[in-house]
């Protein structure tokens, strides 16, 4: 009887731990469909929420967004969804599918400078928020990117914002003003998708939110072609390769 009982348990383990292997190895989702699944999340949260628009009616004042629930005492206010534009973006998958991605962006102060490629470099104050409202990154001080290091929903939503202008004080601090202010809601598939990183759970559509302050052109290859005019002319979120060397066109100066 003891015996039955511990190989009872003993199968109870084993059986335990390969319904956990196979949790872990789920297999990678259909891209379209969690696509359709975020697009639903990503409206969900812009059409019960709002930003503090009445705080930049003055376009002098640098306010932060602040996002909230149209609920109680905030329940006449007007909803993101009304307030952001919509990107449609093609996603190339392993298969050589190209499937369509939503990405919304909202813009609460548009700027007075240029607008960066989604290939420049860009020194911008952000933060990086899940549609819960958790914070998984950000910097109040500003900092470089250069924008083909960072995921697609970032680098394709930040040309929607202007530069400011700056002024070295005499104390040589730096004051920027009449930047671009705005934020970026995007599917997982234009993000991490399966990956999870950080706080960041698998397929998580994210928020960031951006003060733009300056930028620079880049031309990374040094070929005299900005990489704004060789990096995705076709669109498909790949770097392009025209002599299919394996090195992609911005970086391939030969
Ligand atoms: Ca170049
Ligand atoms: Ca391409
Ligand atoms: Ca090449």
């Amino acid at each position: 009887m003891k015996k039955i009982l511990s190989f009872t348990i003993l199968s109870f383990l084993l059986l335990f731990s390969c319904k956990k292997d196979e949790e872990e190895v789920e297999p990678l989702r259909d891209v379209s469909e969690q696509s359709i699944a975020d697009d639903q999340l990503l409206e969900d949260f812009l059409s019960t929420h709002f930003y503090n628009y009445e705080d930049f009616e003055d376009q002098t004042l640098n306010p932060k967004i602040i996002f909230d629930t149209i609920s109680g005492d905030n329940s006449s206010k007007t909803s993101l969804l009304s307030q952001v534009t919509k990107k449609t973006l093609r996603v190339k998958t392993s298969a050589g599918d190209l499937i369509d991605h939503n990405l919304y962006y909202l813009v609460a102060r548009e700027g007075i400078g240029k607008s960066p490629s989604s290939v420049d470099s860009t020194y911008q104050a952000y933060e990086g928020l899940l549609l819960d409202g958790t914070v998984f990154d950000g910097n109040a001080n500003p900092v470089w990117f250069d924008l083909t290091s960072l995921v697609r929903g970032f680098r394709e939503g930040i040309p929607s914002l202007k530069a400011g202008t700056f002024e070295v004080n005499e104390d040589n601090t730096v004051t920027f003003q009449d930047f671009g202010q705005g934020a970026i809601f995007f599917p997982s598939g234009l993000g991490y998708f399966s990956n999870a990183t950080g706080v960041i759970p698998a397929y998580s559509p994210l928020i960031f939110k951006i003060n733009l302050y300056t930028i620079n052109p880049t031309d990374h290859d040094g070929d005299g072609i900005p990489s704004s005019e060789e990096f995705d002319n076709d669109g498909d979120g790949v770097p392009d390769d025209t002599d299919g060397d394996g090195i992609a066109d911005y970086l391939d100066s030969n």
